[in-house]
């Protein structure tokens, strides 16, 4: 005969999974420290019914240069900060057979707490993804901004023992005003954009993740399309992210989620899947069998970049 004191793990499972959702709440920056990021890398990970995979494994390559594809360009572009009160600089992607005669879609592309504009295009290939992409007929040609996240006065990657603090978390906070009121009109100046909404989308890896989900979705007029990679936990709780499900229904083109299975910050992510499902908002939810690591994000831009402005 079975203990009757013993329940079964089904039975626990969905008071596991709301302790973990529950404390998913925002960190706000004055709160981050090392330990605390320690803590959250670790957390248990508690997996839910539909926690897999919405899509297989991106095929061998889909990262690597290959030399009969033809290339886009990365250049440097500087805009003034009323934010920091400096110049500041973003890595911008023209696709390849750019043409200023054109008009292009643009997406916004966000790094990681300890990143600057070069980590999507370092070890993630973020360009050469978007490269074989475009040469398959796979993505639609589009400028992609890799900005620096970090609007503080001095916004290089900090050393790693400055990396969990107060006064770097609060740069990816600032970010917000910088980029809705300096960087987008800049790259809407300077460069042939398509500038409505269905025309931009913004997605980031963790912190960025975090970013793209807070400013993305509190601002529909201006993007439609909004990706968060293993959103780190400076994401809003989810009903202050989305307050009117009903409005996010209707104006939303894609809202698209992704962690893996083995990043203790997954709770982050599931508890803005869990509202969403039961708020009726549609959404990707992916998660894949990697951990917080490019792996994962090169992985989840592969697919993210293959659905919007479609
Ligand atoms: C935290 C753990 C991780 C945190 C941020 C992160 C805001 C971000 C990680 C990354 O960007 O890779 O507690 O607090």
């Amino acid at each position: 005969m079975k203990n009757p004191l013993t329940p079964r793990y089904s039975t626990l499972m969905p008071l596991l999974l709301a302790l973990a959702v529950a404390s998913s709440a925002e960190e706000k920056p004055e709160k981050v420290s090392s330990e605390g990021a320690r803590a959250n890398f670790a957390r248990p990970v508690v997996l839910a019914a539909d926690d897999v995979r919405a899509f297989p494994e991106a095929p061998a390559g889909f990262s690597s240069p290959r030399a009969n594809a033809a290339h886009g360009r990365l250049e440097r572009f500087e805009y003034a900060s009323s934010v920091t009160g400096k110049q500041r600089a973003a890595n911008v992607y023209l696709p390849p057979g750019y043409s200023a005669e054109r008009k292009y879609p643009v997406l916004y592309l966000l790094h990681g707490i300890g990143g600057n504009e070069y980590e999507w295009t370092g070890y993630v290939h973020a360009d050469t993804i978007l490269d074989n992409l475009i040469a398959d007929g796979k993505a639609t040609p589009m400028i992609v901004v890799l900005s620096n996240g970090r609007a503080l006065p001095d916004d290089r990657p900090p050393p790693p023992d400055r990396v969990f603090t107060p006064e770097n978390a609060a740069g990816f906070a600032k970010f917000e005003r910088d980029l809705f009121d300096c960087l987008i009109p800049a790259i809407d100046k300077k460069y042939p954009t398509l500038s409505d909404r269905e025309h931009r989308a913004i997605a980031g890896l963790s912190m960025g993740g975090g970013q793209s989900l807070n400013f993305g979705l509190s601002h529909l007029d201006t993007f439609a399309w909004i990706g968060g990679f293993s959103s780190a936990p400076n994401t809003k709780p989810p009903a202050e992210l989305l307050p009117d499900p009903a409005a996010a229904r209707e104006r939303i083109k894609l809202l698209y989620l992704s962690c893996g299975n083995k990043d203790g910050l997954i709770n982050v992510s599931q508890g803005v899947h869990v509202y969403l499902k039961e708020h009726g908002v549609p959404h990707v939810w992916n998660v894949d069998d990697h951990s917080h690591d490019g792996e994962s994000w090169g992985n989840n831009l592969y697919y993210f970049a293959q659905k919007i402005f479609r």
